[in-house]
């Protein structure tokens, strides 16, 4: 079976559906109860369903994913990685697509033109690394990762790894899609298991129906405001229950994708007719076909929705006739308030009312329906003579979006109102975009349909406040132009002075003439990967072959200084940011260059600063960090609350490293960015109380003791020696198990599969 292609090939689904009555039956077994829906796809999965471990939240168990996904941004760490492994070709199948490298400046098609140009050197090699290794390439301007893969790989019942966070996507077709770090797909890719904790399960019942403005980024941003940033952390969100067939197979996967916002491990939904509908949609009727055939197995046992409580570790009951459209934000996903309340949160907290600019779109809400449903409001407002009052920006998910929205016309009534289209790519969403309304510094406001909201994620500029809704919304407030009009209830001020009221948006889920796959552009690998050659120039700003990171001395680490402590919010924005960063992500001494910049360090004012503690004097931290390293200085990294949240970026977890970070101690970590430490050789270090974070100052030197007897589950001693004398003893857990401990000694995974292959 040829699986390199551009969709997924039938006889992947059927072979994968074919192990699914006997493993669900093992699993029943082993467990002595019905299962979720989750772990029936987990058990199809599992290297050995019959040893695999059960204990959710604490065994270790090894999985066997159907494919891999990268994109531009990450790939080319991930395969600088493989390549040094020394193998031919990636042992499952596996697809590159160039999203992340465009940046939005002026519109679709001038915008990937000049992306070509710059990113020559880095397509390039990703396409040839694609070609030689057996890997299909997807090309700049194709579409956004989760929504190619979303209408081309996807599949109910399957299970797949991403090298993005919003991997999880894929869920809205019922596929366990997990997001990891580069080097976890690695492992992947040489032929080895997923290796990950077995997650836990968190259910959430939908009842009642979606309907008015009300879309299903409001159930997300309402399940973000219950579970938090961290609520979802280890954990499987599930979605069951008779509301869900109220939402359309995209619908579900915007739901699932920003699930990666309160650190789900993956979000996912049920096999049903909406699922179905999809699937013949995008061209794979053969495979809606199986799905039916295997039904039974692809959603959650009867017992199961009986008495949920039994069986997931946390129920979460929403009620959908009762969800309002919602807005989230600034600064955090979390922070989540009905659009009807927007108006009293702007005069207590003083956020500038009026909307800079609006965007719609992203992987997270760009589907065909999403902007159909945006357009309707669009056509409703020209019919009553009304423009947009702040510009608005949309960036369609795929090309075949972007296609199909063009020829039935949703783009032009989105331009009649005075919106921009950009390409199909990341732009705005990841910081590729160049505005230039405001200078850096300046407070303002913008809504989103995106997915994510830290500070200066945008634009690069931390007084940018960002807040995220739903497409529909996005359009109804960049008509009023102000947040705290709400739009719904009091409308849209006219021309003539008189209130339009708008009424709810409706659209096709699916386009009735079939999608148009306009300039589809995927390439399939070499048929001789001997004829491909992969060229990183020597001198190249951009590409930088990877020296291995030195193993384990074999004593323990003492008297390590205290690069920082981050103070609050520390995200892999802060750690490691994008936007025009992005350029160095396949250059390691290059993007080291940013490490910690947007942090808030305790100990010094301003973002990103540091304390020399040879002099006292104050820099940047990157100035820092290079500057102990160079002088043989090793050093810790002590992080607050949740350390790590956000993206997949393993930059943040080799960046430390590079600059000889041995350890980060923190009060709790985000799922990914905990195992790209440990994939780097990286102590990630958990304090047992969380009270000690305030036992480190500026001055302390840090020992980590018992490193000759690190065990699973066993804890180890922290020593804070204090500049007076003085010195406190904290105890710090960590997650490791014997394989990762064996990464540490070695230096990190990659030495291992180096040494191994
Ligand atoms: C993001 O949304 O932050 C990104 C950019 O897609 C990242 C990946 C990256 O940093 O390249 C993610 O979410 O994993
Ligand atoms: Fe791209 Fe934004 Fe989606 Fe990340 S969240 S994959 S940057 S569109």
């Amino acid at each position: 079976m040829d699986a390199t292609g551009p969709t997924t090939p039938v006889a992947l689904v059927e072979e994968v559906y074919g192990r699914y009555p006997e493993r669900v039956t093992v699993g029943r077994r082993r467990l002595g109860r019905p299962l979720t829906y989750a772990e029936k796809v987990l058990f199809a999965h599992a290297e050995d369903p019959h040893t695999i471990g059960l204990e959710r939240g604490v065994d270790n168990a090894d999985y066997r994913p159907d494919r891999v996904a990268l994109q531009d941004a990450t790939a080319q760490m991930a395969l600088l990685q493989f390549m040094t492994a020394g193998l031919p070709r990636v042992a499952v199948p596996t697809t590159v697509h160039c999203d992340h490298l465009i940046q939005a400046r002026v519109g679709a098609e001038i915008d990937v033109k000049n992306a070509l140009d710059t990113n020559s050197e880095v397509y390039e090699f990703l396409r040839t690394v694609s070609a030689k290794y057996g890997i299909g390439f997807w090309k700049p301007g194709s579409g956004i990762i989760h929504q190619v893969v979303l209408e081309q790989y996807a599949f109910p019942g399957g299970m797949m790894l991403g090298a993005d966070s919003h991997t999880p996507n894929a869920g809205g077709l019922g596929m366990v899609a997990v997001g990891v770090g580069g080097a976890d797909t690695v492992d992947v890719m040489a032929g080895w298991p997923f290796n990950t904790r077995v997650p836990k399960v968190i259910g959430v019942h939908l009842t009642g129906r979606l309907s008015g403005w009300t879309a299903p980024k409001d159930v997300i941003l309402k399940v973000a405001g219950i579970l938090t940033v961290k609520g979802g952390t280890g954990a499987i969100v599930e979605y069951f229950g008779p509301g869900c067939e109220s939402i359309s197979a995209t619908g579900k996967a915007t739901i699932c994708n920003m699930g990666a916002e309160i650190g789900a491990t993956c979000s996912m939904f049920p096999y049903d007719d909406r699922s179905a509908m999809y699937l013949k949609a995008t061209q794979r009727e053969e495979i809606a076909d199986l799905a039916n055939e295997y039904a039974h197995h692809l959603r959650i046992d009867p017992e199961v929705e009986g008495e949920p409580e039994r069986f997931y570790d946390r129920v979460v009951e929403i009620d959908l006739d009762d969800l309002e459209p919602h807005l989230v934000g600034p600064h955090t996903p979390d922070l989540d308030r009905p659009v009807s309340e927007v108006r009293d949160a702007v005069e207590k907290e003083n956020y500038p009312p009026e909307i800079s600019y609006a965007l719609v779109g992203s992987c997270t809400n760009s589907s065909y329906e999403d902007i159909g449903r945006a357009a309707h409001v669009a056509r409703q407002a020209k019919a009553a003579g009304l423009t947009v009052r702040s510009p608005l920006l949309i960036t369609p998910g795929s090309e075949q979006v972007r296609a199909t929205i063009e020829r039935d016309g949703l783009l032009d009534d989105l331009e009649a109102i005075g919106a921009s289209v950009l390409a199909n790519a990341c732009g705005p969403c990841i910081g590729q975009w160049k505005r230039d309304d405001i200078e850096m510094g300046d407070r303002n406001t913008i809504v989103t349909s995106y997915n994510r909201n830290f500070p200066r994620r945008n634009d690069g500029n931390a007084e940018t406040l960002a807040f995220i809704g739903s497409p529909e919304t996005v359009v109804g407030m960049a008509l009023t132009g102000r947040i705290d009009v709400d739009f719904v209830h009091d409308g849209v001020l006219g021309p003539d002075g008189e209130a339009v009221h708008l009424e709810p948006p409706v659209a096709d889920e699916l386009p009735a003439k079939g999608f148009d796959p306009g300039d589809a552009g995927f390439q399939p690998p070499a048929r001789d990967s001997a004829t491909v050659d992969v060229v990183v120039q020597p001198g190249s700003e951009r590409l930088e072959l990877l020296a291995p990171f030195p193993a384990w001395h074999g004593e323990d680490l003492s008297g390590l200084r205290v690069l920082l402590k981050a103070a609050g919010k520390c995200t892999t924005d802060h750690i490691s940011p994008a936007g025009p960063w992005l350029r160095y992500r396949g250059h390691l001494t290059n993007i080291s260059q940013n490490l910690f910049t947007g942090v808030s360090n305790a100990f010094a004012d301003g973002h990103g600063n540091g304390v020399d503690v040879r002099d006292g004097s104050v820099k940047p931290l990157p100035d820092l960090a290079r500057e102990y390293k160079a002088a043989g200085i090793e050093w810790v990294a002590i992080g607050d609350d949740n350390y790590g949240e956000g993206s997949s970026r393993e930059h943040a977890a080799m960046e430390p490293r590079f600059m000889g970070g041995r350890a980060v101690i923190a009060r709790s970590f985000a799922r990914i960015h905990e195992a790209n430490l440990k994939k780097q050789g990286v102590l990630a270090l958990t304090l047992a109380d969380p009270g000690d974070y305030e036992k480190f100052r500026a001055d302390d030197t840090v020992d980590v003791l018992g490193l000759a007897e690190l065990a699973p589950g066993k804890p180890v001693t922290v020593v804070v020696h204090h500049a007076d004398g003085s010195r406190d003893e904290v105890r710090a857990t960590h997650t490791m198990s014997e394989e990762h401990i064996e990464w540490f000694r070695a230096g990190s995974a990659l030495n291992v599969l180096r040494q191994q292959s």
